[in-house]
């Protein structure tokens, strides 16, 4: 060692000499260079002030965990670690960096009630009493079903099971849904209809093991980030094979080894034909069929019409490229078949999903190591929110309703008589924004979720919410549909409490508080518990541990789910039994059906609700990216992700973009049958033809001006991808890409790369309701 070099050199004489020498004696007793010494002193030094926690990401389906390090309020890093069951080492930008909303001072740090119009603080026990007393007085004057209750899927499982807990026992109601109505729904519907369980067959490691892997109307790489790369690795290191389908060529397209673009709303065609091509070659598992499947003649009857021509008349796919898949599939030892919005927000997404997990079925692609059906999750907890019992029709762990035994189970465990609680199916998302324009719902409780925002036709929804006599919002943000409200609740986010999500692969993960509640806001599931104590039903917990404990000793799947089991980096993955053995990969002993076998569904193909004519001549694909997360209520709020992708856009084919005479930046005017918005273009390959896409997390208008009522009648989830639109060429251009010049997409960079873009983050103006929702006084 040279004891004046480096970076001692500045240093003054005094301090420099027992700076060295303990530098030195680190050397020789660690063995590490001077600047890891110095750097591994400086940690010992600041140690009592930094503080580890284990927390799970509060983005997607995914469930990345990892430490967070922080002094007080601040959060110094996140250190992903090779335990976590998930992830290991990766993470995505939005765990890594998107945390800057924990301390935005646009947090909601007290309760709010509005009068006159505005909104003024209020002290938690007046606005608790009030919305106490509020939801009794509409309960006992129009009746239990006159309230629904919104579930959040950014909150825990156990706020899931007081969301319901209060709207089943308390208000009397099984209108409790949550947003997988906005997503997830038709997938799970597909599952139950031929396999049984409304959840991912294997998981993540069983994706990667997979033979083949085929990705269907998702966008892995942005959406499911870690997902993404785990099916790279496997494919580079090796050699898994890659099936994608999509509208458009994104980064996991661009790697398939087959990708076919089939039109819009089309899949159950394609899908379909496969399966019977594999009846035809001889690719079919017959012992399998045979042996585990019920109604295999009938659905192969069903198949008739499906013939190659058919299907490439239809989708658009060339007949060629449907034999080279169906070979792929055929001769495939494990094939593992992933699918999202992209099949789910149509109007026939269940029949869709329903037809993908026919095609696994009949290749005998369920219950073995590396095979499956896997509808990817969207948010970090949309799985446990339905796992917990935010649906109308289920109680926790997927217990139905309408079972008296079930009702029996449930209402002992609660202490009242089974006649109690509703017998009746009650209503979703969609049905209780319906019957809000109606006037027959009169209240509705909506808890961590941008419905003003998120859901469709969002004009519709605005009307909806102005003509309820009562509107509690629960968040840690005034957001869009708090505007609505006449009481905001502030609740906290993840990293403010202790609780358990449920991730994509039904694996159960405990996070723990990394620093105390803002302000006044509180944990949602001590707002519930607080509430039902107002309402008469003191429950007293005290921990969400015991929440957690009376969940177990009522719901089968989660019996032996406790705290002590999930300690650390711990998981567990449903159904999991009293003994604590859990189940990463279902099926294995047989289905979850009546007589254990499958069934393979038969299905028609159905044109979609919405179609291009001559006016309206475009469809409108939209979705997500990398960088924001839904309505950007918590990415928005820091200028580190918010500048990556800042600016509202619409991609425009190269062919699209000369007929319409337009280049990079020009604004468009893009106009739906129920509205129309002002984007700038960006033209690329990503889309073809006349297909357009938009982000859907920009633009305070935001896409759902745009989109319709239209949806899956099996479900009720909107049909968002089923948007036809016409164009104008607008008089304006942006001086530079709406992208900004550091947002490398699949490698193409803008034609406008380098040009200075001023990025500010998301400033927004709903500090107050805006006028279109001041309403007289209603309480
Ligand atoms: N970065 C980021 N990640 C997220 C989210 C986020 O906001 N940001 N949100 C989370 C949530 S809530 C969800 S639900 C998931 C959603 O995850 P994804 O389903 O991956 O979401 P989308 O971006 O809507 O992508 C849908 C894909 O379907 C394609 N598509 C559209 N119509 C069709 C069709 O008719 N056929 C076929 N084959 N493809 C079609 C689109 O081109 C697009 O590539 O992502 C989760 N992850
Ligand atoms: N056009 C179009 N529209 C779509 C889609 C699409 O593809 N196209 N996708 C749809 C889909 S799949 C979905 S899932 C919906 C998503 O829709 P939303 O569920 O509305 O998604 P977010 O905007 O993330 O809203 C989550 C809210 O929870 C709050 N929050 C975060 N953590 C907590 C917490 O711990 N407690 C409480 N109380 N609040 C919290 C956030 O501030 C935010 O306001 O959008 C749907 N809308
Ligand atoms: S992949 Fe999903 S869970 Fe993982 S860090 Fe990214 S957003 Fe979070
Ligand atoms: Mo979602």
């Amino acid at each position: 060692m040279q004891p004046d070099a480096g970076p001692f050199t500045a240093m003054p004489q005094d301090l420099k000499r027992p700076m060295i020498h303990i530098v030195k004696a680190l050397e020789d007793t660690i063995g590490a260079p001077p600047i890891s010494g110095i750097s591994l002193m400086d940690m010992k030094w600041r140690q009592p002030e930094i503080k580890r926690t284990k927390t799970v990401c509060t983005y997607c389906g995914v469930s990345c965990s990892f430490e967070m390090f922080t002094r007080d309020r601040q959060i110094l890093k996140v250190q992903p670690v090779v335990e976590a069951p998930v992830n290991g080492i990766s993470t995505c930008i939005k765990g890594k960096f998107a945390w800057d909303f924990v301390n935005s001072e646009k947090r909601l740090t007290t309760p709010l009630i509005r009068e006159n119009g505005r909104f003024r603080e209020a002290s938690w026990d007046e606005a608790l009493d009030l919305v106490a007393r509020r939801l009794l007085d509409i309960r006992d004057m129009h009746g239990p079903d006159s309230i629904g209750f919104i579930g959040s899927s950014k909150a825990s499982n156990e706020e899931a099971y007081l969301t319901q807990k209060i709207a089943r026992l308390i208000v009397g109601t099984n209108s409790v849904d949550n947003s997988s109505r906005y997503c997830q729904n038709p997938a799970t519907k597909g599952l139950f209809r031929t396999v049984g369980h409304g959840g991912d067959a294997g998981s993540i490691e069983d994706i990667e093991k997979a033979d083949l892997v085929i990705i269907v109307g998702s966008n892995l790489s942005e959406n499911h980030p870690v997902i993404a790369s785990k099916v790279k690795a496997a494919k580079k290191h090796r050699g898994q094979k890659l099936i994608v389908a999509d509208l458009r060529k994104h980064e996991m397209a661009e790697r398939a080894d087959i990708f076919m673009r089939p039109k819009a709303s089309t899949d159950l065609v394609w899908a379909s034909t496969l399966a019977r091509y594999m009846f035809d070659h001889g690719y079919a598992d017959t012992e399998f069929l045979n042996s585990k499947v019920n109604q295999v003649e009938e659905y192969r009857k069903s198949l008739e019409p499906f013939t190659l021509e058919f299907a490439e008349e239809i989708t658009g796919i060339p007949r060629e490229q449907l034999i080279e898949a169906g070979e792929m599939i055929g001769k495939a030892k494990s094939v593992c078949l992933l699918w999202a919005m992209g099949i789910t927000q149509h109007s026939h997404g269940a029949n869709t999903s329903t037809a993908l997990s026919n095609l696994l079925v009949v290749t005998g692609n369920y219950g073995r190591p590396g095979t499956g059906g896997y509808p990817m999750r969207g948010h970090n907890n949309v799985q446990g929110a339905s796992d917990f019992g935010c649906l109308k029709n289920m109680y926790p762990g997927y217990e139905k309703v309408t079972d008296d035994k079930v009702r029996a189970k449930w209402a002992k465990a609660w202490g009242v008589a089974p006649d109690e609680l509703s017998d009746q199916v009650g209503e979703d998302n969609f049905l209780m924004v319906q019957h809000a324009k109606e006037g027959k719902v009169k209240a509705m409780y909506v808890i961590g979720e941008e419905t003003a925002f998120s859901d469709a036709d969002s004009t519709n929804v605005h009307e909806a919410f102005t003509k309820l006599d009562f509107l509690v919002v629960q968040d840690i943000f005034l957001s869009r549909t708090a505007e609505f409200a006449d009481v905001v609740l502030p609740g906290c986010p993840s990293v403010e409490k202790e609780g358990t999500f449920v991730n994509t692969e039904r694996r159960i993960q405990r996070f723990y508080e990394v620093m105390p509640p803002l302000g006044d806001s509180r944990p949602d599931w001590r707002i519930l518990t607080d509430l039902a104590a107002r309402m008469g039903h003191d429950w007293g917990y005290n921990h969400p541990s015991e929440i957690m404990d009376e969940v177990a000793g009522i719901a089968e799947i989660f019996a032996g789910v406790t705290y002590e089991r999930l300690e650390g980096w711990k998981s567990l993955s449903w159904p999991v039994k009293a003994d604590g053995t859990d189940t990463p990969l279902l099926y294995t002993d047989g289905f979850h059906t009546d007589d254990g076998k499958a069934v393979l569904f038969p299905l028609e193909w159905e044109k979609p609700a919405e179609e291009a004519d001559g006016e309206y001549d475009l469809i409108l694909d939209n979705g997500r990216m990398l960088e924001q997360f839904q309505s950007t209520n918590q990415t928005g709020r820091g200028p580190r992700i918010w500048s990556l992708s800042p600016n509202w856009f619409v991609e425009v084919s190269p062919e699209l973009a000369q007929e319409l005479g337009i280049s990079e930046g020009t604004w468009l005017e893009v106009t739906s049958r129920r509205g129309t918005v002002e984007v700038p273009a960006v033209i690329t390959d990503r889309v073809s033809g006349r297909d357009l896409f938009m982000p859907i997390h920009q633009g305070k208008p935001g896409i759902n001006k745009l989109t319709g009522e239209h949806h899956d009648p099996d479900v009720n989830t909107p049909a968002y991808k089923e948007t036809a639109v016409k164009v104008r060429v607008m008089d304006r251009t942006m001086d530079h890409s709406p992208l900004p010049p550091e947002n490398f997409r699949n490698g193409h960079r803008t034609p406008m790369a380098g040009v200075e873009v001023e990025v500010k983050w998301r400033q927004d103006d709903y500090v107050q309701p805006p006028q279109h929702t001041s309403r007289p006084e209603r309480f």
